[in-house]
């Protein structure tokens, strides 16, 4: 499935401020792609929210298990005039100074952000379903002795990762790159971020080093690579952008979502989903902890919230750490 993401090709760097806005030619090559999505059945609904707007869906492709992700795009400002020019309008109701309209704007100003993971894993379908959440509280041997083998045992897939540092896969979307190998990293829009408006700005540095996991296998020996991605990367979006260091920022999550070194970029007028205090850790504290402690983080206590059904959350319990 083409989402509008890996249609549009990067805008120049000469045209910072620019996003992308037309996602609307996409004949030939996508076609057949595309057509996978149209072959989607749904099953069930996993989860949907009419705040955020969005639906995740199970079903199948061609008898593959999948999951779809709709979720409905930001109103941007500067198509404003076309839609007030071009839409077709359908009076609801009138009373008094009030009235509403069923307001139908082209197809091109009304698109739905699509994601679909094909073929989808039982943790896929599990990762959207609502559960119950805890706390947990990982010491420095909770994690040598739980969680390190938990993940170690998991053998989560990174080839995604992999394929972006290999330029393998959206090697057209990254904004930055610093090719060095120890301090050295890829920047490039998270798969959250449709890239139509700066609001929800979401961009990922993935480090090229393949050694470290998270933020537990941080030292002050990674300071560097921490400041370089700090310095680099900011410089980067605000060039690319023109978004500046104070209206970003930057962290890394723990537990990540993968175990693969990433810092997370986003705009500090978006509350990102995992921006709150029990994940994400800002990557100045982070730097500074390190600079105080160059083993901080083998040592601290980290708390993080696991979902009911996390196989992590089963191994604390029968640790009889919950
Ligand atoms: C993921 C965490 C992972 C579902 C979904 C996303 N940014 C990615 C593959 C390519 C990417 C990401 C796992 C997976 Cl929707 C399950 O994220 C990705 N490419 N976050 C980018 N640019």
């Amino acid at each position: 499935m083409a989402t509008s993401q890996d249609r549009d090709a990067r805008e120049p760097e000469r045209d910072a401020k620019r996003l992308k806005t037309d996602a609307r030619a996409a004949p030939g090559a996508e076609a057949a792609r595309e057509s996978r999505v149209s072959a989607f059945e749904p099953q069930r609904v996993l989860r949907d929210s009419a705040r955020e707007k969005n639906v995740f869906i199970h079903g199948k492709i061609d008898d593959q298990e999948a999951v779809v992700i709709l979720e409905k795009t930001p109103i941007r400002q500067d198509t404003l005039p076309e839609i007030f020019k071009t839409s077709t309008l359908r009076l609801e109701m009138r009373n008094d100074i009030y009235s509403t309209f069923h307001m139908q704007p082209p197809s091109h100003l009304n698109e739905i952000k699509t994601t679909v993971i094909c073929p989808a894993t039982e943790k896929h379908v599990k990762k959207y379903l609502h559960q119950e959440i805890f706390l947990i509280e990982e010491s420095g041997d909770d994690y040598r002795n739980i969680t390190l083998p938990y993940i170690s045992s998991q053998s989560f897939s990174v080839q995604w990762v992999y394929n972006i540092l290999e330029k393998k896969a959206e090697a057209d979307r990254i904004v930055f790159e610093d090719p060095d190998a120890h301090v050295g990293f890829v920047l490039l829009p998270d798969f959250k971020w449709d890239q139509k408006q700066l609001d929800d700005l979401y961009l990922i540095a993935i480090v090229h080093r393949r050694d470290l996991k998270s933020l537990r296998s941080l030292t002050s020996d990674d300071l560097p690579l921490l400041r370089n991605i700090r310095e680099k990367g900011l410089e980067a979006i605000q060039k690319q952008y023109c978004v500046p260091p104070c209206k970003l920022r930057v962290y890394l999550h723990y537990q990540p979502s993968y175990y693969h070194l990433h810092v997370h970029f986003t705009s500090l007028d978006y509350e990102a989903p995992g921006c709150g205090v029990e994940r994400a850790h800002l990557l100045s504290d982070v730097i500074q902890n390190l600079e105080a402690d160059s083993s901080h983080y083998r040592h601290r206590s980290l708390s993080f919230a696991l979902r009911a059904d996390d196989a992590l959350l089963l191994r604390f319990r029968e640790a009889g750490k919950l």
